[in-house]
C-alpha cells in the first residue's frame, strides 16, 4: 500500500504518546491495512448496532442500528478549518491539485474554493486490472479551502459570522494546526502556538453552538410552558415541546464547554441534533503542518508540537485522530504530478536523506476524511465499467442501488454480492460462485465497504 510508510512512520513517532490500548489498537488495525473502527475513531458518529431490551414475550431481541450524526446524503463535504495563514490553502493546492491564492497575509482566502480528489483504492485497481473494463470511475471526497478564523469570531471578529456559515455548509473538518517555525510567516497573534490556536477554534465553535442552542432553547422553552399549561398546539409547537428536553440537555452539554460529537446520543437525540446544524458535532481530523525537516524526521525523533497536540487532543477529545504532514513538502510533490517518475525520485531522494521509506501523507488524509463523513464505497463492475459508488455507512441494498439510478431502488428485487477479499483470493466471479460464496441479499442487507454488487431490478410497477 502507497501509504503503509508514511502511515509507519507517523506511527513510530506515536507510539511514544499512545497512553491506552486505543492507540495501539488504531495502529495495529491500520497496520494490518484492517478498516479502522470508526468507534475508536468518533464515538458518537459511529454506525454501531445496539440492543434493544428483549420483549416481553422472550422473543428475538431486536437490533436498531445507530443514527449518524450529520446530513443523510451521500454528497458530504470535508472542510479545511483553522486560523490565519497558517497552510490552509497552500495544503488544499497541494492534496486537490488546484491552484487558489495562497499569499503571505491573513484572510488572504474569503471566499470558499470547492474541488474533487479521487480517493485512492488499491480495490479498484485489482478490479480495473481484472475485468480491462472501457470506463474507470473512482470516488471522490470533496474537499472546501475556507477563511481562517479568528478569536471573537463568533462576535463578529474577522470574517466572523461568515467564516461561521463555512463552517456550518461542510460535513466534517480537517483541523489545520501550524507546526512549523518561520519567521517570514506572519501569524496573526503574533506568535507559533499550536495549542492557542487550537483552542482558539474549539472555543470560537463551542460559542456558536452555544448561541445556536439559547436561542432555540428561549424559543422551545416559552412553546413547552405554553402548551403545559394545556392550550393546544399545531403540530411544529408540538414537536418543539417534544424536542425541548433534548435542547435543554444539548445546551448544558457545551456549556460545560463539551464538543456535540462526543456525546452518546440516542437516535431520538440525534435527530433533534441534525436539525440544528451544530459545529461540534461535526467529525474532525487533526493535520498538523510540519517543516519538511521535521517530516523527514519524524521516525528518528518525536516532534515536540505533535505530542503537545496529542496530549491535547487526549485531554479535550479522546478518539480524534491526529495526522501530521509537510505542506512544504507535499507542495513541492504536487508540482511533480504529470511526471510520476520524477516524483518517485523526489521520494527517493527523501527516503536516502531521511533513512526510512517516505511518502506523501495525501492519501492517508483523504482516506481517513472519507471515513470521517462516515461514507463507503461499493463497487459495480464489469466489461463496460469499474465503477466506486458511494454510501453513507451500513446503507441497505435498496438505498445503495438507488445511489446508481432511483429506478434501481424502487424496483429492487436482489442484490448479488461479492465480497473484495474474496474475489482477489479466488480470482474470479466464476470461482466465487462455484465456492458458494456469491450471494443473494435482499432489501434488509446492510451494504458493507467493498462489496461488489449486481442489481436485480424491475420497474414495471408505476412510481408513487
Ligand atoms: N514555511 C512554510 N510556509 C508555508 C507552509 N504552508 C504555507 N506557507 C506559507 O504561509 C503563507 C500562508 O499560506 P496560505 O496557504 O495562504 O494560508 P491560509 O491558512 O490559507 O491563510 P488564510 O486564507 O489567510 O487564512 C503563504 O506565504 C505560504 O507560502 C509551510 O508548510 N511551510
Ligand atoms: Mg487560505
Amino acid at each position: 500500500m502507497a501509504t503503509t510508510t508514511s502511515i509507519r512512520t507517523f506511527l513510530g513517532n506515536r507510539l511514544w504518546t499512545a497512553p491506552c490500548s486505543r492507540l495501539v489498537q488504531q495502529h495495529s488495525n491500520i497496520l494490518s491495512g484492517q478498516p479502522v473502527g470508526q468507534r475508536l475513531l468518533f464515538s458518537t458518529t459511529s454506525q454501531v448496532a445496539y440492543a434493544k431490551p428483549a420483549s416481553k414475550k422472550g422473543g428475538a431481541v431486536p437490533v436498531e442500528p445507530k443514527a449518524l450524526l450529520g446530513r443523510p446524503s451521500n454528497n458530504l463535504k470535508i472542510g479545511i478549518l483553522g486560523v490565519p495563514n497558517i497552510g490552509k490553502s497552500t495544503f488544499f493546492n497541494a492534496l486537490t491539485n488546484s491552484s487558489v491564492p495562497a499569499e503571505n497575509f491573513p484572510f488572504c482566502t474569503i471566499d470558499p474554493s470547492e474541488a474533487r480528489v479521487v480517493v485512492p483504492d488499491d480495490r479498484i485497481t485489482w478490479l480495473t486490472a481484472h475485468y480491462k473494463p472501457q470506463k474507470v470511475t473512482p470516488a471522490f471526497l470533496t474537499v472546501i479551502d475556507i477563511a481562517g478564523l479568528v478569536r471573537g469570531a463568533s462576535k463578529g471578529e474577522g470574517l466572523g459570522n461568515a467564516f461561521l456559515s463555512h463552517v456550518r455548509s461542510v460535513d466534517a473538518l480537517f483541523h489545520l494546526c501550524r507546526g512549523f517555525e518561520d519567521p517570514g510567516v506572519t501569524h496573526v497573534d503574533g506568535s507559533v502556538d499550536a495549542v492557542r490556536d487550537l483552542e482558539t477554534i474549539h472555543d470560537e465553535l463551542l460559542l456558536s453552538d452555544m448561541d445556536t442552542l439559547s436561542k432555540v432553547h428561549q424559543d422551545y422553552e416559552k412553546v413547552a410552558q405554553r402548551l403545559g399549561a394545556g392550550k393546544t398546539g399545531n403540530a411544529v409547537e408540538k414537536k418543539k415541546r417534544d424536542d425541548f428536553p433534548t435542547i435543554s440537555k444539548l445546551l448544558a452539554w457545551v456549556e460545560e464547554g463539551k464538543d456535540v460529537r462526543t456525546g452518546d446520543w440516542t437516535n431520538e437525540e440525534i435527530e433533534v441534533i441534525n436539525q440544528q446544524y451544530l459545529l461540534t458535532a461535526k467529525p474532525m481530523i487533526y493535520l498538523v503542518n510540519i517543516s519538511e525537516q521535521d517530516y523527514l524526521d519524524l521516525a528518528k525523533q518525536p516532534h515536540p508540537v505533535i505530542k503537545r497536540i496529542q496530549d491535547w487532543i487526549d485531554i479535550h477529545h479522546p478518539g480524534d485522530l491526529l495526522i501530521p504532514f509537510s505542506g512544504s513538502f507535499e507542495n513541492q510533490l504536487s508540482l511533480f504530478e504529470d511526471a510520476p517518475e520524477e516524483k518517485d525520485m523526489v521520494l527517493e531522494d527523501a527516503s536516502k536523506q531521511a533513512g526510512v521509506k517516505i511518502t506523501s501523507a495525501l492519501p492517508e488524509i483523504v482516506v481517513r476524511g472519507r471515513e470521517a463523513l462516515n461514507l463507503q464505497q461499493f463497487f459495480t463492475a464489469g466489461p463496460g465499467e469499474v465503477r466506486s459508488w458511494t454510501t453513507r455507512t451500513k446503507a441497505l441494498a435498496p438505498q445503495a442501488a438507488g445511489v446508481i439510478h432511483t429506478d434501481f431502488e424502487r424496483g429492487f428485487i436482489m442484490a448479488e454480492v461479492m465480497k473484495m477479499d474474496d474475489l482477489k483470493e479466488l480470482g474470479s466471479e466464476v470461482e466465487v460462485k462455484a465456492a458458494g460464496k456469491y450471494y443473494s441479499k435482499g432489501k434488509d442487507y446492510q451494504v458493507e465497504d467493498g462489496d461488489v454488487i449486481f442489481f436485480k431490478f424491475n420497474v414495471t410497477n408505476k412510481k408513487k
